[in-house]
């Protein structure tokens, strides 16, 4: 259960100040006997418990321009995903929404096309209300017939567009990345929820599915006629286990809502991304941890970028509440097993406009 959180915790662990210790040994089986590990592994319950949200850095700290004692900061050397890359990923995502619509509805998202590709500004609601963002849609492959049938709405590739000429290939090369660091991170949630290292791999998230929103949020002197609503994306959790947010540097948008219903400003930290639980993960841990609703309002004039990536379960695992959880929580069962497949499916179809 969230907490009254008044800002977003930003993970320090003092073992060379950041999470090198997990991302170094993320594949040594006696990773959790490392101090360094450990002090990582109690910043990540302790931000999951108080928020479900928490920064992660991939700065040096030196080249970090932020208060310490606000944050969580992972600091990555050698296996983390680099800045330069990062900021690419922003860069030519705004040169694609840049373009004139006629060019992006090249690639429209559609049931054909398995929910994949751009939807315009206005097509995708939450909750029945238009969002004011534009995007485009992208989830890990789906082959005919490879789930059964309940897979079927989300069968198909991705629809990549050529302009930016190498927009897929820088996108394939980070999303590679976000799983390679999401698979550590949940190494370090695995044993901050008291379970093994693998705890969360195997039949659970052993081949993970992914999920990927290339977003654009209009400014508000854009003067778009679907502007009737300042809501950038309706309040909402994630469907899966950890999301990577890579957001503009300079805009504040995100907000995050604590348990007596503040909304809190996920306010950029340059060389930061803003991570946040899932639902999945929420199930697992017997509702341990909180998968926090949050929302984005641009209240800029300048168009905002986010590109945000979804690390997810195993398509077809069914989640339930790990023991160890149940355990630690009073003994009680408090969810009953999810497919995550059919929980993304049935989010997806009420996702979007007819
Ligand atoms: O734009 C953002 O900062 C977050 C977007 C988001 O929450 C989502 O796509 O689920």
């Amino acid at each position: 259960m969230a907490t009254d959180f008044k800002s977003i915790p930003l993970i320090v662990a003092f073992h060379g100040a950041d999470i090198s210790p997990l991302l170094a040994n993320w594949d040594d089986p006696n990773m959790a006997e490392d101090k360094g590990v450990a002090e990582v592994v109690r910043q990540l319950d302790q931000a999951c418990r108080e928020a479900g949200f928490f920064y992660v850095i991939s700065l040096t700290i030196s080249s970090a321009s932020f208060s310490i004692r606000q944050c969580i900061v992972i600091k990555q050397k050698g296996h983390g995903i680099p800045d330069s890359l990062v900021k690419e990923v922003r860069s030519v995502t705004r040169k694609f929404f840049d373009l004139p619509y006629e060019e992006k509805t090249k690639i429209k998202l559609s049931a054909a096309t398995g929910y994949r590709g751009y939807q315009r500004v206005g097509e995708n609601i939450t909750k029945g209300i238009p969002d004011m963002h534009e995007a485009i849609d992208c989830y890990r492959e789906v082959k005919q017939g490879m789930y059964g049938a309940f897979s079927n709405p989300l069968e198909g590739c991705n629809e990549w567009p050529t302009n930016p000429p190498n927009f897929r290939h820088l996108m394939e090369v980070y999303i590679s990345l976000c799983t390679d660091l999401s698979r550590k991170i949940m190494r370090g949630i695995a044993l901050a929820l008291g379970g093994s290292v693998d705890e969360l791999e195997g039949k659970r998230a052993g081949d993970p599915f992914w999920v990927f929103r290339i977003i654009g949020y209009p400014g508000v002197s854009c003067g778009h006629d679907m502007a009737n609503s300042d809501i950038g994306c309706g309040a909402h959790t994630d469907y899966g286990l950890l999301t990577l947010v890579n957001q503009d540097d300079d805009i504040t948008a995100l907000q995050v809502r604590n348990l007596s219903g503040e909304w809190i400003s996920a306010v950029p930290i340059p060389g930061t991304f803003v991570c946040n639980i899932g639902d999945m993960l929420k199930i697992l841990s017997n509702g341990l941890y909180e998968s926090t609703l949050h929302r984005v309002i641009n209240k800029s004039p300048k168009y905002r970028v986010c590109v945000a990536y979804f690390y997810e379960p195993n398509f077809n695992a069914a989640i339930e509440p790990l023991d160890v959880c149940i355990e630690n929580s009073g003994g009680t069962k408090k969810f009953e097993a999810a497919v995550y497949g059919k929980h993304l499916v049935s989010k997806i179809l009420t996702n979007f406009v007819d």
